[in-house]
């Protein structure tokens, strides 16, 4: 295993050094019996694992994927937010860009890289991304391209170690989860009406615990919100129903049980001087459901990137994610040693009470180890005679430690010989049958070998004498293996049970259920906790502006008239169909299983069948969209606010309004942008607005993007809730298909094989339903 890894590293470090590289990733798409969260489910997996592995490369690389799709249905990978100017075809979306890729067959995506920094890959069939296909990317950008660094500080030393940090970032996927796959959801979400907006937990990474709420954080928590109704044993505030659909006797019995999962780590190393360095963290909101918060007890954060490219950097103490957006954040390393919570809320007035936790690692880093930023891999290898504390040294067994950065790139081992030297947190979930000389750690999962960079949690790897060493995932042991206990008392004996701290980070208040595994960490300083479980940000933390995370460097709007104003009302089409077009109608499912636009003949069809959910736009020209909402009024149902995600090229964010000081509905107050920047020269930012591929409709009040048609493709653009797309709520732009005639789809892609009609998993909507 190591032999091999560290010939790859070898390999692709030689490819560098000569010209941009191909990187080529085998995904195999499967289904497995998981418990991320402590409950066992079927989840599909991508080499066993999800999420899936981590693809990175350089900037000006050519990414090849083959994909192995062994899932009972269709499926697709979206590279979320990469542009593939020269390939339009490998968008990934079916009935748009290509044929889904049948059950048992394969495809190979293949394109150069243009763009830099945090991405996500997904698959795009119908709403199964969320039952687990999907993971990170990561583009390391060009050296010639302006880094903000020295906005934060001129300090070359601590510009320098910012670079370090944000090539090896850490992957942080957060994700709302359920324990029914969304194709159950999506049945009983039309069948009974029901808004499924309730989850079980929420993850970082795949992982993570159910946590009900006590009657006493309700009671705390939910605040007004309980005005809406009953909070139920999930936290849940919703009303099961919507409007006059209303089945709610076909429903079961809401329940909920804690779990004891572990909850997932991230580990920075601070360097020995006394600044304590960086760490950069690639946060995405990796869902298909709700708005996160993510905050670090006791640390300020840095947006320094947001949906991959580089922007003037804000410093806050929480950021807020909308479903499918990215922030690369750096993380000032100026806290003692030690362990701080993660708290992952939803955003306040979300229809839940619930959150998300975590633990924030910062380790020392130690001569001879240049480690620096955050390690993902945390291995032991050749264990051979006496020595760590926490083995009982009559076993004969010595562990050496060593870290690997998530490149591979900075391996380093060495024999452990120091009984003071702390072990590195070992995490994840294991169950040793015994750890004697020779006997093997019995593990409940494996870590996919060849997949260099993307452990799902931490892993570690065990070598007991000359056994072939494999990576492992491992236990939350550290709380207890740091108590020097031996480490097969550590392993058999059940973690601690202590009050739930988790719940007086922000305050004194003790949760009274005590059967709470509970690892997180005390916070140090109570004013230095920076959101509330219910969301709502503390001690004057801080959340990014969105609307002021001007690009960096500056990526001028084109000023002047549109060629193109289109005003889409987002509204119910019925009870169940949010719809995010003119007309009003839905991107119906059907229309993912035919014949791909990309490549449908313009004269063998006309675009109207497609009900005005298909806008053509000519080569060149610039495009305003004004999104309102069709609610008059903010009502206890809704409007929810929507993520919207438009594919290929980003859109300039000019301005968002939320709703009216009276809660009354705002809309757009002028016919066209050019109207609006002649009329009122501040409502829109046409000077250095945000440069992005998610942005929101918010409740109750509209948007405006600008866009530029530059190259020819057909662009899905959408609400990223999982099941809004599911239903209909999508619009395709075909970008200069005068020019469809040109593009050079290759035979294989134009002509793979594809069984129209029959392959979504979704439940299907008629034509006549709508
Ligand atoms: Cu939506």
């Amino acid at each position: 295993m190591r032999a091999t890894h560290l010939f790859l590293v070898g390999l692709s470090t030689l490819i560098f050094a000569v010209h941009a590289a191909v990187r080529e990733y085998d995904l195999t798409f499967g289904t497995d019996w998981l418990a991320p969260d402590g409950y066992w489910r079927k989840v599909y997996t991508i080499n066993g694992q999800s999420p899936g592995p981590a693809l990175e490369c350089d900037e000006g690389d050519t990414l090849r994927i083959h994909v192995h799709n062994h899932l009972p249905f269709s499926a697709t990978i979206h590279f979320h937010g990469l542009e593939h100017k020269a390939r339009p075809w490998m968008d990934g979306v079916p009935g748009v860009t290509q044929h889904p890729i049948l059950p048992q067959d394969n495809f190979t995506y293949e394109f150069k890289v243009i763009d830099y920094g945090a991405y996500w890959y997904h698959t795009h069939v119908g709403d199964t991304f969320e039952d687990g296909i999907r993971g990170p990317i990561f583009i390391r950008p060009r050296d010639s391209r302006p880094r903000p660094w020295r906005l934060i500080s001129g300090d070359i030393n601590e510009q320098r170690s910012m670079e370090e940090a944000f090539r090896k970032p850490y992957h942080a996927l957060l994700f709302t989860w359920r324990h029914e796959d969304m194709n159950n959801v999506l049945i009983r979400e039309q069948k009974t009406g029901t808004n499924p907006v309730c989850i079980d937990s929420v993850l970082l990474n795949g992982q993570g615990r159910v946590i009900c709420p006590s009657q006493t954080v309700i009671a705390n928590e939910a605040g007004d919100q309980q005005a809406m109704g009953d909070v139920d044993v999930k936290g849940c505030m919703a009303r099961p129903t919507y409007a006059f659909v209303n089945k709610s006797s076909d429903l079961n019995p809401v329940t909920c049980s804690n779990t004891t999962s572990s909850y997932p780590v991230i580990t920075a190393s601070r360097h020995a001087s006394s600044d304590g360095g960086w760490a950069a963290i690639n946060l995405v909101n990796a869902g298909g459901l709700a708005s996160h918060t993510f905050s670090i007890d006791g640390h300020d954060l840095y947006v320094v990137a947001a949906d991959g490219e580089f922007v003037v950097p804000q410093q806050v103490q929480a950021v807020d994610l909308i479903v499918g957006t990215r922030y690369t954040v750096l993380v000032r390393l100026d806290q003692p040693v030690g362990n701080y919570t993660i708290r992952l809320p939803l955003f306040r007035f979300a229809p839940q009470l619930i959150s998300g936790f975590a633990v924030f690692n910062v380790d020392r880093s130690r001569p001879g180890q240049a480690i620096q930023g955050l390690s993902q891999q945390i291995s032991l290898g050749s264990v051979k005679a006496q020595g760590l504390p926490i083995l009982p040294p009559a076993n004969g067994l010595l562990a050496s430690v060593g870290i690997e950065d998530p490149l591979g790139s900075n391996f380093q081992s060495r024999p452990s010989t120091n009984e003071s030297e702390p072990l590195l947190a070992l995490l994840g979930s294991v169950k040793a049958t015994s750890v004697t000389n020779g006997v093997e750690v019995d593990t409940l999962s494996d870590f996919p070998a060849g997949q260099p960079g993307y452990p799902p949690v931490n892993t570690a790897c065990l070598r007991i004498n000359s056994t072939v060493c494999q990576p492992r995932m491992l236990p939350s042991l550290e709380p207890l293996l740091s108590k020097g206990q031996n480490l097969t008392d550590a392993v058999d004996a059940p973690l601690q049970v202590r009050p739930a701290e988790w719940l007086n980070g922000w305050d004194k208040r003790k949760d009274q259920q005590g059967q709470i595994t509970n690892v997180l960490p005390t916070p140090q300083n109570l004013s230095r906790v920076w959101v509330r479980y219910n969301g709502t940000k503390l001690s004057g933390a801080r959340t990014q502006n969105d609307s002021g995370l001007a690009p960096f460097p500056a990526k001028p709007v084109p000023q002047g008239a549109a060629d193109y104003t289109i005003r889409v009302t987002v509204a119910l089409a019925n009870v169940l169909t949010w719809v995010v077009s003119p007309r009003a109608k839905p991107f119906q499912s059907l229309r993912f299983l035919q014949q791909p636009l990309l490549f449908r003949n313009p004269n063998s069809f006309s675009i109207n069948e497609y009900e005005g959910t298909v806008i053509d736009l000519r080569n060149g020209s610039i495009v305003d969209i004004i999104f309102e909402q069709a609610f008059t009024k903010i009502e206890p149902e809704g409007p929810p606010p929507h993520p919207l995600h438009k594919h290929q090229s980003k859109v300039w964010v000019l301005g968002q309004s939320g709703p009216g000081t009276n809660g009354n509905a705002t809309r757009f107050p002028f016919n066209s942008v050019a109207e609006a920047n002649r009329r009122n020269a501040t409502l829109l930012n046409m000077r250095n607005p945000p440069s992005r591929d998610g942005w929101q409709i918010p409740s109750a009040g509209w948007a405006v993007v600008r866009f530029e048609v530059a190259y020819p493709s057909a662009t899905l653009m959408h609400c990223h809730i999982g099941h809004h797309l599911a239903m209909g709520m999508a619009l395709v732009f075909r970008e200069a298909p005068e020019l469809f005639g040109r593009l050079q789809v290759p035979s294989s892609i134009r002509d793979a094989t594809h069984v129209p009609g029959t392959q979504i998993d979704m439940p299907y909507i008629g034509l006549s339903e709508v």
